[in-house]
């Protein structure tokens, strides 16, 4: 069933363990998110990033996610990954995303925050969750690429008054994971999670999380992380389907390519749910 990203993320929050979001382009991504949910009765959130948008359709996206989730037997969001644009914003939210994330971190925190109030006024008037970005991740994305010199971890104090000042459903902080596959070790700074934590009492974002070591995932879920975004060892899981077909055969159905493909992304998607202490929580 379709729910709103408050709904999953709140009972998260108050039972403490944490739901993953993972970034879908495309059907057999969807599948695989959606058929591991099931198999392991997870709330699940389904995130389009404005990339995602551009390559499949807005209207694409919405229709298949509204009958994956009206078909799922466990709660399902869709959520907006990264939103940049009121344009992108006001569109999702018209073709019934639930949750939107407004990323402004970009911006100094009195405009991130004045963007940020008007973009959740209009969301809850409509209904929608709304999750914001305070603090730099490091690393390259289609639309965003940070330097990790401009990459910047997250204020304590600016997360209160961001959060106190906008009425944000969740907030994504930077404790030191960046997007994209890692060079070494990510070292996470789990002081100042908990230290965020306790001051907001409210469901937390770990973005980039692909890469990072279980032990720090498992870490970070019980300091009080909500909501983790994994997109990158969704992508290598995908292709390392289609190369084990690929390179080993001269296959040319695309469903003898792309099934195997979604078979591995499940079995990752699976792994990361049971990881992240969601499993058995639909
Ligand atoms: O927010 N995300 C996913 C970012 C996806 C960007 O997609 P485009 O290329 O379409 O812009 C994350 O936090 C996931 O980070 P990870 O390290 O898991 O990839
Ligand atoms: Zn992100
Ligand atoms: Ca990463």
């Amino acid at each position: 069933m379709l729910v709103t990203g408050k709904e999953i993320l709140d009972k998260a929050h108050k039972e403490n363990y944490a739901v993953g979001a993972f970034n879908v382009n495309n059907m057999e991504i969807l599948q695989a998110v959606i058929a591991a949910a099931e198999e392991t009765q997870s709330p699940v959130i389904i995130q389009t990033s404005e990339g995602a948008i551009k390559y499949a359709g807005i209207d694409y996206l919405s229709a298949m996610v509204h009958l994956a989730a009206k078909k799922a037997s466990v709660p399902v969001a869709l959520h907006l990954d990264h939103g940049t644009t009121y344009e992108t914003l006001i569109k999702c939210i018209r073709n019934g995303w639930t949750s939107v994330m407004f990323d402004g971190s970009h911006f100094p925190l009195p405009e991130n925050i004045a963007k940020t109030k008007e973009i959740v006024k209009i969301a809850h008037a409509c209904g929608v969750s709304v999750e914001a970005e305070l603090g730099r991740l490091g690393g390259i994305e289609d639309n965003i690429s940070v330097d990790e010199k401009d990459a910047r971890l997250t204020s304590p104090d600016e997360a209160v008054e961001f959060v106190n000042g906008t009425g944000v459903d969740y907030l994504a902080i930077a404790i030191g994971t960046a997007h994209g596959k890692y060079k070494g070790e990510p070292k996470l700074d789990f002081e100042r999670l908990q230290t965020i934590k306790g001051l907001l009492n409210m469901p937390i974002v770990l973005h980039g999380a692909s890469g990072v070591p279980e032990d720090s995932i498992i870490k970070s879920t019980k300091l009080g992380v909500n909501k983790i975004n994994i997109d990158t060892d969704v992508r290598v899981a995908f292709t390392e389907g289609v190369k084990s077909v690929v390179t080993t055969s001269d296959e040319f159905d695309p469903r003898k390519i792309c099934g195997p493909a979604r078979d591995n992304m499940k079995k990752v998607v699976m792994e990361k749910m049971i990881m992240f202490g969601c499993s058995g929580k639909a």
